[in-house]
């Protein structure tokens, strides 16, 4: 009889998403937002956390309490919205965090994206250290088309070149469907998150083949050598690499915000969060020619199933989320007890 494989559990607790939520939220206020931006914050991060994006869940909250309290971002900032043209909307987020940015736009956003069918909105003076695909999914919701793009620190070599600049500049998509959940696809241009290699650090792990380089611009797997002085590659090689300076023009040059190299938080120890910009453009299906949009992505994803495919993007989150609403969110307990000396409690 063949011995089956140890599987070693990380003790751990099930919170329900409110109770997550209401820690976090409790964390930020404590640690100076306001209460818009706790309230914001914390469901951006917990969401990611119910649905398996670990490096942007609550591995994130220490990143953001040491960034508040260096000064680095106004986590009381009050976003400034500029009606700029009919499917055109800036938001200066006022050195504060990108998504209540995009929360204050959000209705002249949707309603300039039905009657002109497209709208731009163009975030800048922002910090985003969340995941992307909370910013499009609830459009798709709505019915909308959404993609977005945001930039962040220089830490990616561009393809050819011998230094980083680029940041890991992911891209986010989502679109209705029919029948089930939206299309959702939320990608780093870099081979991994930055978030990632944190991750794999932080456990001993070895990455996989392709992923940095080392201080000395060679390849390396140890995610420390890539942290301390190495650098990411695209993903893709030049083709990443293209999509890494779409974003690096269209989050910062278009919105106005900084490029991942401009950028310098050197009189701030314990910054984290990337001070550049964000770029959404939502599009109403509804203009467009032909079949009802959301019958016509659910055709394509019926293709997709008949020709062998098993998962799409998006499917890993939306099981994962399926999951934590029956059985609730679980948190690792050194992890757990560390959040809750942060909210004080
Ligand atoms: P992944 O490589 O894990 O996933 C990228 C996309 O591919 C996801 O939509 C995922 O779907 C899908 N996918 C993964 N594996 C498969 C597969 N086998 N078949 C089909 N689809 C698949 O994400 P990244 O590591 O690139 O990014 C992680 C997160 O980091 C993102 O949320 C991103 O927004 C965030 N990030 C944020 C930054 C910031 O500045 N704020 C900077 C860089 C990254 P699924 O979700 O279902 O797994
Ligand atoms: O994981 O690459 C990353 C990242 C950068 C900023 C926030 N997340």
């Amino acid at each position: 009889m063949s011995a089956s494989p140890l599987v070693v559990e990380t003790p751990s607790e099930h919170l329900a998403y409110a109770q997550l939520v209401a820690l976090l939220e409790h964390i930020f206020l404590r640690h100076g937002t306001s209460a818009e931006v706790a309230a914001v914050l914390a469901d951006n991060c917990a969401s990611a956390e119910r649905d398996g994006a670990h490096s942007h869940g609550v591995f994130r909250i220490p990143g953001y309490v040491s960034t508040l309290a260096s000064g680095w971002v106004d986590g009381k900032a009050l976003p400034i919205v500029e009606d700029v043209a009919s499917g055109f909307v800036r938001v200066d987020a006022a050195n504060g965090f990108a998504q209540p940015a995009l929360a204050a736009a959000r209705a002249l956003l949707v309603e300039k994206a039905r009657s002109a069918g497209i709208a731009v909105l163009a975030i800048r003076n922002s910090h985003h250290f969340g995941a992307l695909w909370p910013d499009v999914e609830p459009f798709a919701y709505e019915g909308l088309v959404a993609l977005s793009m945001v930039n962040s620190m220089t830490c990616v070599v561009p393809h050819g070149a011998d230094r980083p600049l680029f940041g890991t500049n992911p891209i986010a998509f989502a679109a209705p469907r029919a029948d089930g959940d939206p299309i959702v696809f939320d990608l780093a241009t870099s081979a991994i998150a930055h978030g990632d290699v944190q991750i794999a650090a932080r456990k001993g792990e070895r990455l996989p083949a392709g992923m940095g380089v080392d201080s000395l611009g060679q390849p390396t797997q140890d995610p420390k050598a890539i942290l301390e002085g190495g650098a990411l590659l695209p993903f893709g090689g030049h083709k990443g690499s293209a999509l890494s300076m779409m974003v690096e023009l269209l989050a910062a040059a278009l919105t106005g915000g900084n490029f991942s190299f401009e950028f310098d938080w050197s009189n701030h120890p314990g910054a984290k969060t990337p001070w550049t910009g964000q770029l959404i453009i939502v599009i109403d299906p509804g203009k467009a020619a032909g079949q009802n949009f959301a019958e016509r992505s659910q055709e394509l994803v019926r293709q997709m199933h008949g020709v062998g495919l098993k998962r799409l993007p998006g499917d890993r989150r939306h099981a994962q989320r399926a999951k934590a609403q029956e059985d609730g969110i679980a948190i690792a307990l050194d992890e757990l007890a560390n959040l809750r000396v942060l909210a004080g409690s």
